[in-house]
This record gives structure tokens, C-alpha cells and sequence, in this order.
């Protein structure tokens, strides 16, 4: 497999291999995306499946993560390349009690190339945090969540943004794995994305240029 090395970096959670690996496979005019979908994200697909079987633990997992951060980064000018404006403010964040970021990241790097204005609030996003992003001028926001226990933060941000009376002046959209459309139907946000290109396409529906 053409990015074996880059792939088994990560699961070893290597960082310096696999930073200078992802710079070979961009220098070798391998593309950003691809080294994205069939090294990186391939990767951690295995780090959960593995953690899932018992066979890593939660410091591997760590280390695969911050691995798999160092590639994103030495990726992230040839993803962010879409110069073109969109007019729109997103706040983005990973919803309160969950700590997961890189899907986060990776959205709010997509969202960011398609030119939009991207306010990325962080991880353990609180509601009120959301409210005051939109008190701030977001006109949609993005919630990941990747604990099927914390995922009703996202209802209970919904829920405060209606107390706010800011429910009719935001758009909301959501995702990460456990996150589905019915989801996202039950709760009320306007938008679902299931992975960050259907993000980009998603949030220029919600804000048109
Ligand atoms: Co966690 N973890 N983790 N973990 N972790 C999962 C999610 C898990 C599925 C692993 C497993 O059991 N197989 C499991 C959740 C089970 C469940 O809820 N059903 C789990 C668990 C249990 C836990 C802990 C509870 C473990 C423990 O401590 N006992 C703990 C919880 C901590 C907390 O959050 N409070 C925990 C901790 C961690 C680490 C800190 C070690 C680390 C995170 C590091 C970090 O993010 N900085 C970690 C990791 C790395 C994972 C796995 C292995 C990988 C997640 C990942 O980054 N994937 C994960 C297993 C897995 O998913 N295979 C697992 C790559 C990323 C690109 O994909 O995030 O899905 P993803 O994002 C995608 C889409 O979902 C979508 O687009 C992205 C790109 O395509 N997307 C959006 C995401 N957000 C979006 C938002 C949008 C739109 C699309 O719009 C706003």
C-alpha cells in the first residue's frame, strides 16, 4: 500500500515519522486529500477498532491521535486552498463532555478553505458558550460529538439557544460518528454532515453566499 508507512506511523503514534512521511507522499504529488482519507483517517479507524478489541489502551490512542494531528497540520495549506469569500460566521466547537477534536479540526479546516469566517470554540463546548458565540455574530454553528453519552449536550445547546431567543437568528449544524440525520431531525438542526467535505457543502446550503 502506497502510504503503508505514514498508516503504521500513526497507529505507532510517531509524530516526527509521520510529519516527514505525509511531506514525501505531498512531495512525491501524492494529494492532500487522498494522503487524508487512505493514511490518516484509515489509520484511526484502526486505532478505534483495535482499542475496541482490547488490544490498545488510552495513552496509545492518545499518541496515535497526536500523530495523526502532526500529519493534519503539514496537510492543512493544501486543503485550506479555496480562495474564494463566502459571507458567513461559524462557530464551531466539540460538544461539552466530549474531548475528541481531530474530526472537529478537520471540519473547521475544511470550512476555513471554503472561505468562511471560522470561530472554532474548542473542545467541552458548554451551551452558553454556543449562546455567546451567537451573541458574538455566528450566524450557524457546528457541533461534533464522537460519545454517544454526551450527545444530548447537543439537544440541551439547542434548547438553551431557544431560552436565549436566538434560536430564529442561528442555523445549526452537527456530526461526528455516532451522529446521524434522524438525530439531527429529533433535535431540530437545520444541517447534518457526515464527514468535513459534506460540511462544506452543508454549510453553504445553510448560509448562501
Ligand atoms: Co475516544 N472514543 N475516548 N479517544 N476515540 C472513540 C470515539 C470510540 C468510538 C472508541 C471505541 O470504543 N471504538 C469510543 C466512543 C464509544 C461511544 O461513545 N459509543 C471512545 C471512548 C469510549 C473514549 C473514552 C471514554 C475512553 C476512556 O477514557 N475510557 C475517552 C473519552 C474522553 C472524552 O471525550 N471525555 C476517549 C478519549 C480519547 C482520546 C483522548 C485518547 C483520543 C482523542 C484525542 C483527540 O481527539 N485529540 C481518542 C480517539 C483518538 C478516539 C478514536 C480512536 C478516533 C477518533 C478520531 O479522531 N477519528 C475513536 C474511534 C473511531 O472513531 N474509530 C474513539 C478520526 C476523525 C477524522 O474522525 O472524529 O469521526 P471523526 O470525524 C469525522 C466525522 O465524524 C465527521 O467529519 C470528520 C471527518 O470526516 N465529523 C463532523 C466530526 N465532527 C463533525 C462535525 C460536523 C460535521 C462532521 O459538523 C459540525
Amino acid at each position: 500500500m502506497e502510504f503503508k508507512e505514514i498508516y503504521e506511523n500513526i497507529v505507532d503514534g510517531q509524530t516526527l515519522e509521520v510529519e516527514s512521511g505525509v511531506k514525501a507522499a505531498l512531495a512525491k504529488g501524492n494529494g492532500a486529500e487522498d494522503i487524508l482519507n487512505n493514511a490518516l483517517v484509515a489509520a484511526m479507524d484502526e486505532v478505534g477498532q483495535r482499542y475496541e478489541e482490547g488490544d490498545l489502551f488510552v495513552p496509545e490512542m492518545l499518541m496515535a491521535a497526536r500523530a495523526m494531528q502532526a500529519g493534519l497540520q503539514v496537510l492543512k495549506p493544501y486543503l485550506a486552498r479555496d480562495d474564494v469569500k463566502a459571507a458567513g460566521k461559524i462557530a464551531i466547537g466539540t460538544i461539552k463532555g466530549d474531548l475528541h477534536d481531530i474530526g472537529k479540526n478537520l471540519v473547521a479546516m475544511m470550512l476555513e478553505g471554503a472561505g468562511f469566517d471560522v470561530v472554532d470554540l474548542g473542545v467541552d463546548v458548554s451551551p452558553e458558550a454556543f449562546v455567546n458565540a451567537v451573541k458574538e455574530g455566528a450566524q450557524l454553528i457546528g457541533m461534533s460529538a464522537l460519545l454517544t453519552t454526551t450527545m444530548n449536550n447537543m439537544e440541551a445547546t439547542v434548547k438553551a439557544l431557544e431560552t436565549a431567543g436566538l434560536r430564529n437568528k442561528v442555523k445549526i449544524f452537527i456530526g461526528g460518528a455516532p451522529v446521524t440525520q434522524d438525530y439531527a431531525d429529533k433535535i431540530g438542526a437545520e444541517g447534518f454532515a457526515a464527514d468535513a467535505s459534506s460540511a462544506t457543502r452543508v454549510a453553504r446550503q445553510l448560509i448562501p453566499a
